[in-house]
């Protein structure tokens, strides 16, 4: 038994419980197996008509994977590094293909690895604390988890936007970019909750308690974003936003010295990923998101990106290569193809 994540039974509800609160619930390998054993079981069980997800933190729905300990075993592929994303992107399809309700109940910072344990499920409801960012081109990584293909279907290319800075989305551009289902207040949660444990409507239940939210700044700048976000390449993309002058041209400063800070291998991957992402099928987007996986476990930024921001956090990472120019387009083609071990086998 795990204690970093609980399961409850209540009637027809199953829930499951993040309960690692001290380490914003980040998902270990033994949290992964245990969530993909009990939907496994409860997918199967005529007993159980809805599945609720939700944290014990207030601060943290989920705010990634355990990255550290992914580091900690060294410059890989190592078995059980490939084991632990394995896992965790079949958790993330089984969300995705969960045959009952999957309501997430997200209250606070969700990223990385929080997003493909909720962004897939059929209800995602989420509060004013809500904060979105798939942040891996921070830390040499890239969006993964089912994040590309969620991305790659935003509006005006602001999934390029998100992908590439790592920028965060609140509740109401969450809503806007068809990310969150329905918008609740934090107050509200505890009786919506209890409602859906005890059986009530689903739909009924949420759109009860749903607001509308004031517009947020991402869905206001969304026209600029898609022009700024449509090159090309990387490249093409700091081009246009360091040429940007009028109304936009400050965000569009800010944004290319984001860009600028992140590993240039990353942005040059998540690029390519979110070109291919868009005309990929859930199944087939996973398969390519444990694809680029298993490489970038070879690369020298992921092990570089997690000792700047997570372990040492000097935030100081030196990628190699440093700049966008030299990346070799070669080394990015390698990162679609599949490994020697095959592509990753989903039930
Ligand atoms: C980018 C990321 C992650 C991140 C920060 C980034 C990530 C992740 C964590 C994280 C945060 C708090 C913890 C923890 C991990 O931070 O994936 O163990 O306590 O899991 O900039 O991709």
């Amino acid at each position: 038994m795990n204690d970093e994540v609980r399961f409850e039974r209540q009637g027809a509800t199953g829930t499951i419980w993040l309960d690692r609160p001290k380490a914003l619930n980040a998902l270990t390998h033994a949290m992964v197996r245990a969530m993909d054993a009990t939907l496994s079981a409860w997918a199967a069980d005529p007993g159980v008509a809805r599945v609720i997800i939700r944290s014990t933190s207030e601060k943290a729905f989920c705010a990634g994977g355990d990255v550290r300990a992914v580091r900690a075993l060294g410059p890989g592929p190592h078995p059980d590094q490939v084991a632990f994303f394995s896992d965790e992107y079949r958790l993330n399809a089984r969300i995705k293909h969960f045959p009952k309700p999957f309501i997430a109940l997200v209250d606070g910072i969700c990223m990385g690895g929080g997003v493909g344990i909720s962004a897939h499920g059929s209800h995602r409801v989420a509060t004013e604390k809500f904060v979105f960012a798939m942040p891996e081109v921070a830390i040499g990584f890239f969006p993964d988890v089912g994040g590309g293909h969620v991305l790659s279907r935003m509006p005006s290319r602001v999934g390029f936007y998100c992908g590439l800075t790592g920028g965060r989305l609140g509740l109401a551009d969450a809503l806007w970019a068809g990310l969150v289902t329905h918008a609740v207040r934090t107050a509200d949660l505890p009786e919506i909750a209890d409602a859906l444990t005890a059986g009530a409507p689903i739909e009924a239940t949420l759109a009860a308690a749903a607001f509308v939210p004031e517009p947020g700044p991402i869905a206001a700048r969304a026209a600029a974003i898609d022009r700024l976000f449509a090159a090309e390449s990387v490249a093409g993309c700091l081009a246009l936003l360091d040429a940007e002058v009028g109304d936009h041209a400050d965000f569009a400063r800010e944004t290319a010295e984001t860009i600028r800070a992140r590993s240039p291998t990353s942005l040059c991957v998540t690029f390519e990923d979110l070109r291919r992402q868009g005309s990929l099928d859930f199944d087939d987007g996973i398969r390519l998101d444990h694809r680029i996986a298993w490489r970038i476990l070879a690369d020298h930024d992921f092990f570089e990106g997690v000792r700047a921001v997570l372990v040492d956090r000097d935030n100081a990472p030196r990628w190699q290569p440093a700049a966008l120019a030299d990346v070799d387009p070669v080394e990015i083609e390698a990162h679609f193809a599949v490994p020697p071990g095959g592509d990753l086998a989903l039930p």
